[in-house]
């Protein structure tokens, strides 16, 4: 699949290219899975214990405020209805109904207790970081992110936007970098040059932090999203159940170009994981 587009390449593309293209053939095609679609209300797939819960808490929620807002809605209108001055000429002139008042403070608090009770375990497991399998060090910059792997010798990059040096905009060269990298022109401003690679399976602890101002690290499918605050060391976890690739955002206003520092994960094999780590390592490649 990528040899032909490589061939189409320019000389000095090639050059350019010729390890990023290393670094994709070790970690072969993956389906892109978790990407913002175009028009698209849902949430993306969810490929985390965690995102499945939040799915789940986000229908519970659906359903209980479609129920309240039906319910209030039946009423305005049997109100408008049924006591407008034309139907009933001679209001009632009662102040108080301490039965009905009870009742609307008491529902309310009940449906919040139960909403509570199922959110709080969701919340806590996101919150209770476990042991983590592999641990990645991610720091937010202006506007860029620094990765580390510090329980891998050596194993450290940045990760900037595909196009960012092109001033963020599409040009025809920032297509062919896309392209080399295994991206169209759908995955522009979504892709980065380095990726995060994980195993699938594996619990992955993310310490984030702010190397300048306060970043936020978030990949939409995972159901993760945590702050980088500079002189903080804060975590999340995941366990990806998919291999493919799976972007984020910065998401927390950074400055000029928050829109453009965006986030890749892909979700490998062991095999293919234990590959790229060596290949790191042995400083063959880094990005792509
Ligand atoms: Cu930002």
């Amino acid at each position: 699949m990528k040899m032909p587009t490589l061939k189409a390449l320019g000389l000095a593309a090639a050059t350019l290219t010729a390890l990023p293209a290393q670094a994709q053939s070790i970690l072969g095609e993956l389906p892109i899975i978790g990407q913002p679609q175009p028009g698209g209300i849902a949430m993306q797939p969810a490929a985390t214990s965690l995102a499945v819960e939040l799915h789940w808490l986000d229908n519970f929620v659906l359903v209980i405020i479609s129920a309240i807002t039906l319910l209030v809605t039946a009423l305005l209108i049997w109100v408008i209805l049924r006591y407008n001055k034309r139907s009933n000429p001679k209001a009632a002139e009662f102040t108080h109904n301490s039965p009905l008042e009870v009742a609307w403070t008491v529902v309310p608090i009940l449906i919040l207790v139960g909403i509570g009770a199922f959110s709080l375990p969701v919340l806590f497991d996101q919150q209770r970081i476990p042991e983590g399998e592999v641990v990645v060090k991610v720091t937010g910059y202006q506007w860029y992110w620094g990765y580390e792997y510090p329980e891998e010798e050596g194993v450290e990059f940045s990760s900037y936007m595909i196009g960012a040096d092109a001033g963020n905009m599409m040009t025809p060269e920032v297509l062919e970098q896309l392209q080399t990298a295994g991206y169209t022109e759908d995955q522009f401003r979504l892709a980065t040059d380095t990726a995060v690679v994980v195993p699938v399976g594996k619990t992955v602890v993310m310490q984030v932090t702010g190397g300048d101002v306060i970043h936020s690290w978030t990949i939409p499918a995972f159901g993760v999203k945590q702050d980088g605050i500079p002189g903080r060391l804060a975590q999340l976890w995941f366990r990806a159940d998919a291999e493919g690739v799976y972007f984020g955002q910065c998401s927390e206003l950074c400055g000029i170009a928050h829109a453009y520092m965006p986030i890749t994960v892909k979700v490998v094999s062991e095999e293919k994981y234990a590959q790229w780590l060596a290949a790191v390592k042995a400083g063959e490649i880094e990005t792509w």
